[in-house]
């Protein structure tokens, strides 16, 4: 039964438009968790504040609000009420028990997201695992809603219970089938790395909504999905950015980052994050019109940390550059990342000078080397050609001379040494 439901919740995202409470600690991310629920269809119609100062542990917000909560919902009819917070599996089923409705947290909120948006059969598992993870310690509290779909009898509390168990057996044998499917998955991925080793990869990496997908379509002419919507890209698509190069150059899309990422989610990512990891550069792309601009590019770049990529080299893109109107803020995200570059993806000259920046870079890491490759090492002669630029090539007596332009890495994995002159 568990493994057919497609949501936490079934019945709340999946008819309509419902009505939502939102409570939280601040404004700032209780608007990014109305984006959340807004992305799930949902009409975020209340905000309730709470201090972070008292949390009750049995149902994290005390009495009195759970009493202006209540009200609220009554009131304005919503379907659930969502918390900006972790809450943990007592305080779900204690909130539940006490406001009588359907309630999740903001992990559950982006976990719904990510199912809702997967469509390959990697995206797919790496999201029904995390899913699954997050759902195991909370059954209890999420049961009632299986219990209602499915339309069993409530108050039959004995029963509840057994079900319980049994669910949390079916659960547990459906984690491990996924894990077992998302290894085969991520050993398809590795022989693909494996295919790219030749090419320079470049990642572009960054908060949800910055405009990687947009980006990478206006830097390779292709078709990602990219939309005004948060984590509208789950998978790493790998597109050519200059095949004419020596060597090729390509740029990956990579799912985007939030603030609080659930821990399940990175986990069952890995594998997609792995992409990060063997790319030559990053680019951190940042939505500069954002109010919280400087904010998103502190999580990105935590997290960036927490994968142990902090030290690979990478480029700041300010995008979206056409609608920031006060050049204060260009300045002060500067001054967050030196060096970085501002753009409009929507315009063709900035996605001309990014990919000149990018060619640049690797530009940079290239040197001259003058070799005679003797007649009978032709394949080495073909490998340079394939690899590095070609500035003299003179045929003699001994072999062929060649100056040529290489990046170091390819250098060292043709033995340039062995034939320089
Ligand atoms: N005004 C403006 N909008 C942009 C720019 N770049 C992207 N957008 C818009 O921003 C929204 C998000 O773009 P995406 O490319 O989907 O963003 P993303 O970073 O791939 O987002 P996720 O896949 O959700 O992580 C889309 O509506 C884009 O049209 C830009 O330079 N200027
Ligand atoms: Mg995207």
């Amino acid at each position: 039964m568990l493994e057919n439901s497609e949501s936490l919740l079934p019945g709340l995202f999946q008819y309509g438009r419902s009505r939502v409470v939102c409570v939280g600690l601040e404004e700032e991310s209780l608007n990014e968790l109305d984006r959340l629920v807004t992305t799930l269809g949902v009409d975020p119609v209340r905000r309730i504040l709470i201090a972070s100062k008292r949390v009750n542990p049995a149902t994290y917000v005390g009495k009195g609000k759970i009493e202006e909560i209540q009200k609220a919902v009554e009131e304005l009819s919503a379907k659930a009420v969502i918390f900006d917070v972790e809450l943990s599996p007592n305080q779900l089923r204690n909130l539940e028990k006490d406001l009588k409705i359907a309630i999740l947290d903001r992990s559950g909120v982006i976990i719904e997201i990510f199912s809702q948006h997967a469509r390959t059969r990697e995206s797919k598992t790496q999201v029904a695992l995390a899913r699954l993870q997050y759902l195991l310690p909370r059954l209890s509290h999420f049961w009632t809603h299986f219990e209602r779909q499915r339309g069993g009898a409530p108050g039959s509390r004995g029963m509840g219970e057994k079900q319980i168990e049994v669910d949390r057996r079916l659960v547990k044998t459906r984690i491990s089938v996924l894990r077992e499917r998302l290894q085969g998955i991520e050993r398809e991925r590795k022989v693909q790395r494996a295919g790219r080793k030749d090419v320079l990869k470049v990642a572009l990496v960054g908060y949800t909504n910055a405009g990687k997908s947009t980006l990478l379509n206006a830097l390779t002419h292709s078709q990602v999905r990219a939309e005004d919507q948060l984590f509208a890209t789950l998978d790493a698509s790998v597109r050519a950015l200059n095949p004419d190069s020596h060597p090729p150059l390509v740029a990956i899309d990579t799912v985007g980052f939030i603030n609080r990422l659930p821990p399940a989610l990175v986990a069952s990512f890995r594998s997609t994050l792995e992409e990060l990891r063997d790319a030559d550069l990053l680019l951190h792309v940042v939505d500069a019109s954002h109010s919280q601009a400087k904010q998103q590019w502190e999580v990105t770049e935590k997290v960036l940390a927490e994968l142990d990529l902090a030290e690979k080299p990478r480029i700041t893109v300010l995008n979206k550059m056409d609608c920031v109107e006060t050049p204060g803020v260009r300045n002060q995200l500067r001054l967050v990342a030196p060096g970085s570059i501002a753009v409009s993806a929507f315009r063709q000259e900035d996605v001309q000078r990014l990919r000149e920046v990018i060619l640049n870079h690797f530009e940079q890491k290239m040197a001259y080397w003058e070799v005679l490759i003797p007649y009978s090492k032709s394949k080495v002669e073909a490998q340079i050609h394939s690899h590095g630029k070609i500035e003299i090539k003179r045929h003699t007596e001994k072999g062929t001379f060649i100056r040529v332009k290489i990046e170091e890495s390819w250098a060292k994995k043709l033995q340039l040494e062995k034939y320089k002159l």
